[in-house]
């Protein structure tokens, strides 16, 4: 083993003791760097982390993945120690939308719900009917009980979404930068390379690459459709660390991560940074309580649809 996967092995086994030590359960978005995925006892997409927050047994959390998700987790279970390495691993799309720019579509819309994805502020969320994340946004769209939608942070979501469902969705234009400045050409010349790969692209990323795809998917939908597809070789158009969760679930399989999509806050925690938070127990996830009792509805519509 090379001196640096050594290190790596060691700097693992030790995270995962603490956490035992502890009594912490570890939790990594599927976006998450794969050493930090290696190490998590969970991995999977945000509805998947927002339910296991509220199911698991373990009174501390230690959650690997942009602070948004953190910040729900800790609304979902508010007693327990909801620990993020790294509080600057923020979301760009989520601070996208104010709330003030909320309000000010609900001025302009007055017979639209909204509905938010999960990457947003606690503010907004407090301000909407539901959340949803790109697991279930049809049909959380499709549940509200009102013909008009205001739809944000995310543009190309907020698209995608409006073209499955006979509502009418206002669209907020914002955008996650990394989804939306996919790199189309990339995505054809790889398309060329393997002519026989199914092509699974994300909601975020802009609509020529929908165009171009097998299938229009979240990451949770990416696995179930690569479970039950024949194919062998896949391009995969989002977040490149979502690859390595897919090779270790699929062996058998080939997968190439295409359009550049690379996150720089979901890289931002360490196997270091880990190993200190569960070391000194944080720094801990804490919610206004006023505000989270008002976000909580709209949390909780988005855990019991889909
Ligand atoms: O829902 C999520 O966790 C995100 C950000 C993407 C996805 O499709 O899993």
């Amino acid at each position: 083993m090379a001196p640096e996967q050594e290190r790596s092995a060691d700097l693992t086994s030790s995270v995962t003791a603490l956490a035992r030590k502890r009594g912490a359960l570890i939790m990594a978005h599927s976006y998450q760097p794969a050493e930090i995925q290696d190490a998590a006892d969970f991995v999977g997409d945000s509805l998947e982390l927002c339910r296991a927050a509220a199911s698991a047994p373990e009174e501390i959390i230690v959650l690997c993945g942009v602070r948004f998700m953190a910040e729900t987790a800790s609304v979902l279970a508010p007693r327990k120690l909801v620990i993020h390495p790294v509080p600057e691993a923020g979301c760009p799309l989520a601070d996208s939308m104010t709330a003030a720019d909320m309000r000010a579509m609900k001025a302009a819309f007055p017979a639209a719900l909204p509905v938010v994805y999960v990457n947003s502020s606690m503010e907004l969320k407090a301000l909407s009917y539901a959340c949803c994340t790109s697991a279930n946004a049809v049909q959380a769209v499709e549940s509200v009980p009102s013909g008009e939608v205001i739809f944000g942070p995310d543009r190309n979501l907020g698209v995608f979404v409006s073209r499955r469902t006979g509502k009418v969705v206002r669209v907020f234009p914002g955008g996650c930068p990394p989804h939306a400045r996919a790199d189309v050409s990339d995505l054809r010349t790889r398309i060329a390379e393997w002519p026989d790969a199914e092509v699974l692209v994300h909601p975020e990323t802009p609509p020529e690459a929908w165009d171009l795809a097998t299938a229009v998917l979240g990451t949770g939908g990416m696995i179930r459709h690569v479970g039950r597809s024949s194919a062998t070789r896949f391009l995969i158009g989002t977040e490149g660390g979502f690859v390595h969760r897919l090779n270790k679930l699929f062996p058998d399989k080939q997968f190439l991560a295409v359009g550049r999509i690379s996150c720089p806050n979901m890289k931002k925690i360490t196997l270091e940074s880990l190993s200190a938070s569960l070391e000194d127990l944080e720094p801990v996830v804490t919610v206004e309580p006023t505000l989270a009792r008002q976000a909580l509805a709209a949390i909780e519509r988005m855990v019991g649809i889909g």
